[in-house]
């Protein structure tokens, strides 16, 4: 039998509204007495906990954003002292200093029973054996999708990203049966098994959970037909948890989020009104039980909108539909979280370099994404033979590695040679065209 948690997934919907009410309280309150920066919000508002008495006064209480994050860095959103942490992940930031999140015994607890759930909303069994190729480390991938699999007892193997052609032969000589990793990383293995002569459709290999990072039904459809599987879309991010906020079941009809955790509202992105079922707009979401890092309206920045008729599978939680953009500028770089404005600050310590410059990202078939950075030098450098541009370039390339956590392609241009604008500054290209056909 695969993982289904009955009781919690297809709940009553009046049954849920009582939880999420209890829940909402519990957890303002908690957040209200552990968090500065919650008592000063509500404070400065004159909001207090006892006000919320239930979701429908949700809209009472301010948002929060990843500045929040950035101001308590590192451990400051934390409501409770660091001997009840036992794990803290990171993602990025928009400048210099990483998003931290962190979590209590208990809270590893309900990450691994909301991965379970999502693993088994594609059949996973303990008789499974799941190739974990998401990133482990700090980003929540890794360690996220393997304790849910550990919990529903399937077989994990813990292979993490890269190295892609060993992927291939350990996914044929292990016989796996479910895939995790970036649905671009999907699209990869698919060409170079095909490289390497090897029929993925042919091996035992039955459905992959992918996510992280934005997609389309016509890569879906792709990575199915090249895999001989069924591919799901599963989404979630640090700040909420890491993956497991909301999954996709077999009908691939949006994805299933898990409510009796989290609250998620839709709200305008300009004027922070909430905005009803089925209009889109941007994501926010409030945590109901956990304990390490409450989050109260959590503004994600990703755009979708909520599905609230029920799902033929027979689970009660509302559906959004696959994110549909951003309402700022990250881009999502192999699986990986960047912000021009952290390519910006690192170009901006380099005296070699003018400040103009252009982002440039690629994907081509079947291959990971490029991210090409584009930087004027100044005009001494252009003359000064003691410094070879080659000196620099790498130089600027090792900084962009360490900052961001991946390989960035330096490409150094003459002086005024980047277009300027008279408006706001166009600093990216992105050819991939990720939220087309959503
Ligand atoms: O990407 C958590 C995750 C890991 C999700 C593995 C799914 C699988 P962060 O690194 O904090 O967390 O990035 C969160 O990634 O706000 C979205 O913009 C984007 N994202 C995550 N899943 C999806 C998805 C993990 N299925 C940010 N579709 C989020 C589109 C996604 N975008």
């Amino acid at each position: 039998m695969y993982f289904w948690n009955y009781e919690a997934e297809c709940m009553h919907p009046d049954e849920l509204r009582a939880l999420r009410d209890w829940r909402l309280v519990k957890t303002v309150r908690h957040a209200y007495e552990n968090v500065p920066c919650y008592r000063r919000k509500f404070d400065e508002i004159g909001l207090r906990p006892e006000h919320i008495r239930g979701v429908a006064d949700l809209p009472k209480i301010p948002f929060t954003t990843k500045d929040d994050f950035r101001e308590n860095y590192p451990f400051g959103m934390f409501a409770v002292p660091m001997d009840q942490v036992v794990r803290v992940h990171a993602s990025s930031g928009t400048t210099g200093k990483s998003t931290v999140v962190g979590y209590t015994r208990n809270d590893i607890a309900l990450w691994a029973e909301l991965m379970a759930r999502t693993l088994g909303a594609g059949g996973t069994t303990k008789g499974d054996v799941v190739q974990n190729a998401y990133g482990y480390g700090l980003f929540t991938g890794g360690l996220g999708a393997h304790y849910g699999a550990e919990k529903i007892g399937a077989s994990v193997v813990p292979i993490s990203g890269g190295n892609t052609k060993r992927q291939i032969q350990i996914m044929q000589d292990f016989g796996s049966t479910v895939l995790c990793c970036t649905p671009s990383y999907a699209v990869l293995l698919g060409e170079t098994a095909r490289e390497m002569g090897v029929d993925v459709r042919r091996l035992p290999l039955r459905v992959a959970f992918l996510g992280a990072e934005p997609w389309t039904e016509s890569m879906r459809r792709e990575i199915e037909e090249s895999l001989g599987i069924d591919a799901l879309d599963i989404y979630g991010l640090s700040e909420v948890i890491g993956p497991g906020v909301s999954y996709e079941c077999m009908e691939k009809a949006g994805l299933h989020i898990n409510e009796d955790h989290f609250i998620a509202e839709i709200i305008d992105p300009e004027t922070g009104e909430v905005l009803p079922p089925g209009t889109k707009g941007e994501l926010v979401f409030t945590t109901l039980t956990k304990e390490a890092l409450p989050l109260l309206r959590y503004r994600t920045r990703d755009l979708t909108y909520l599905e609230p008729e029920p799902c033929k599978c027979g689970r009660t939680f509302v559906r959004m539909h696959r994110v549909m953009g951003r309402t700022d500028d990250m881009l999502i770089v192999r699986g990986v979280n960047v912000f021009p404005s952290q390519i910006e600050s690192v170009l901006m310590e380099i005296e070699e370099t003018e400040p103009h410059y252009l982002i440039v990202v690629d994907r081509e078939k079947g291959a990971l994404d490029t991210l090409e950075v584009w930087v004027e030098v100044s005009p001494q450098i252009v003359s000064d033979e003691v410094r070879s541009l080659e000196t620099v370039e790498q130089k600027i390339a090792s900084e962009l590695h360490s900052a961001l956590g991946i390989s960035v392609k330096v490409k150094l241009v003459e002086p005024k040679t980047i277009a300027r604008s008279e408006g706001k500054a166009k600093r990216v290209v992105d050819r991939r065209d990720l939220y087309n056909g959503s």
